[in-house]
């Protein structure tokens, strides 16, 4: 939220191909969640802008298996959420083994979700859901193709058929949504893919399965070669407000720094106005202070900076990496504390003891109470197994560790007193000059003293945990992690550093 009204991005961090859906005056918004367990978290709002996470819907190992040996950035991939027959449908894929693309269902948004219904018969990524008049179900794919299903059996009718996939030489048609608005069907994709050169395009028939007419404006939103900055704009939702408004949400990246740029909070959801124009959606600015909305603002339950860990159940923002098992991780060993109990794998592992919560600010803090008496293990930001920085304590030591690729080092070390130590670590801009060299932040890590004062052991170019540099779909996480015995963290605190 600016001072000046609502923003964009309005879910920030890494919530990468948001999919939307309208019941009554509730909004609800489900994004992709990859090698992070749970998975599909799940958002309401009343307002468009102001969102709260209600759950996630896959929360149970019946629903989602994440093997150690899926790679990051691997695993849940883009969901289509839809509201029909009184009930939410998701349908989502699951690109790691055993996965492929499954349906659960929930009459309450916010859970539980059902079990998967698999849909063998459908191939790809980025499935979407949508009823004709005839109560037809049909899944829309990347590629683009179709094919009739029953989803509650998950059974297919006949074989996938490509349907219109952009124009000619389109990179990359994905996200399909399919929309049934007055006397069309309207088929809106993402091409170019999900870089800087992403896009998205639209196109409309008589019936559910075409044949469709490109819009003649098409790419009807691409901020490519512009030096809009938000960039990578693209994957997109169309939803409609009580008032008759549409409104699109999409993905977006915000790169920092000199140049190429580098984004560190993943691909973010925005949100951005739609007018029609002969029976064509026209899209408006995706700006970082949103106009004016012909609504009052209605803003949620906000999520307390501080998590004291006195609830038996864990926020639905924290997220592990491929699982959270009971024996890992838990608040009820020692009540009001979180208790991390390592499995002999520290953060260069797929196996990680880790729980963290999305980096959503370009400048914030973290710290957090650690107890070490029993372990080893601390605070960290991380991307994947291969980038990540940490400081950690271990008995009467603190270190910084950066692993960046090949490179692993133990940056700083220093004696601390026995006991339990608040560590921290804050994302700041780098300081000047800058040029074109510059990177997108500065990630200093330290130890709190008693009296407050933040002693800085290290400060670390931040450009190495970025998606320019680490590839993949997901964005930066902070949190804490064990990496040998059992390690006991008091509270966590995450907070902005600018507005
Ligand atoms: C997603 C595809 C894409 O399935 O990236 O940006 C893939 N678009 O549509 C992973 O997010």
């Amino acid at each position: 939220m600016s001072d000046t009204g609502p923003a964009n991005p309005v879910i920030p961090g890494f919530h990468p191909d948001p999919s939307i859906c309208r019941v009554g005056d509730d909004y609800y918004l489900a994004c992709s969640s990859f090698e992070y367990f749970p998975g599909v978290p799940l958002f309401h709002s009343r307002d468009l802008v102001h969102w709260t996470q209600i759950g996630n819907a896959l929360d149970r190992p019946s629903q989602l298996s994440l093997a150690a040996d899926v790679p990051s950035s691997a695993g849940i991939y883009a969901p289509t959420l839809r509201h029909h027959d009184e009930r939410f449908w998701l349908i989502v894929t699951n690109v790691s083994e055993g996965g492929g693309n499954l349906v659960v269902t929930a009459t309450d948004p916010a859970g539980p979700w059902s079990d998967p219904v698999r849909l063998p018969g459908v191939s790809g990524i980025d499935p979407d859901l949508a009823w004709d008049e005839d109560g037809i179900c049909w899944c829309t794919f990347a590629g683009v193709a179709q094919v009739r299903i029953d989803p509650h059996t998950g059974e297919t009718y006949g074989t996938p058929r490509k349907l219109w996939s952009g124009a000619p030489g389109d990179k990359a048609p994905e996200a399909p949504h399919l929309y049934r608005i007055g006397d069309y069907w309207y088929l809106l994709i993402a091409v170019g893919g999900t870089e800087r050169g992403h896009g998205v395009a639209i196109a409309r028939g008589l019936t559910p399965s075409g044949p469709f007419e490109p819009c003649p404006a098409n790419p009807i939103l691409t901020h490519r070669s512009t030096d809009h900055p938000v960039q990578n704009t693209g994957h997109a939702d169309l939803v409609q407000a009580p008032d008759g408004s549409w409104w699109m949400v999409l993905l977006g990246v915000r790169p920092g720094g000199g140049t190429p740029g580098w984004h560190v909070l993943g691909r973010e959801t925005f949100l951005a106005p739609v007018t029609w124009v002969d029976d064509w959606p026209v899209v408006g600015e995706v700006a970082p202070d949103l106009p004016r909305l012909p609504w009052p603002l209605v803003p949620g339950p906000v999520e307390e900076p501080r998590d004291d860990f006195e609830l038996s159940e864990l926020r639905p923002s924290w997220i592990s990496v491929r699982d959270r098992p009971a024996a890992h991780c838990t608040t009820k060993e020692r009540p009001g504390w979180l208790t991390l109990r390592a499995r002999g794998t520290d953060l260069d592992e797929p196996d990680a003891i880790f729980v963290g919560r999305r980096q959503q600010h370009l400048s914030c803090r973290a710290r957090t109470l650690v107890d070490p008496a029993e372990g080893t293990g601390g605070l960290a930001v991380r991307l994947d197994e291969r980038h990540h920085y940490a400081i950690e304590a271990s008995g009467s030591e603190v270190r910084v560790i950066a692993r960046a690729g090949s490179l692993r080092t133990v940056v700083a070390a220093q004696p601390v007193p026995d006991g339990p130590v608040v560590l921290g670590l804050t994302i700041t801009d780098p300081p000047p000059p800058h040029d074109s060299r510059t990177g997108p932040d500065v990630v200093s890590l330290g130890v709190e003293q008693p009296d407050g004062t933040f002693t800085v052991l290290a400060t670390l170019d931040g450009r190495y945990l970025s998606t320019e540099v680490a590839g993949g779909f997901t964005g930066r996480v902070i949190g804490m992690y064990a990496a040998a015995g059992t390690v006991h963290f008091d509270w966590f605190a995450y907070e902005p550093l600018r507005p």
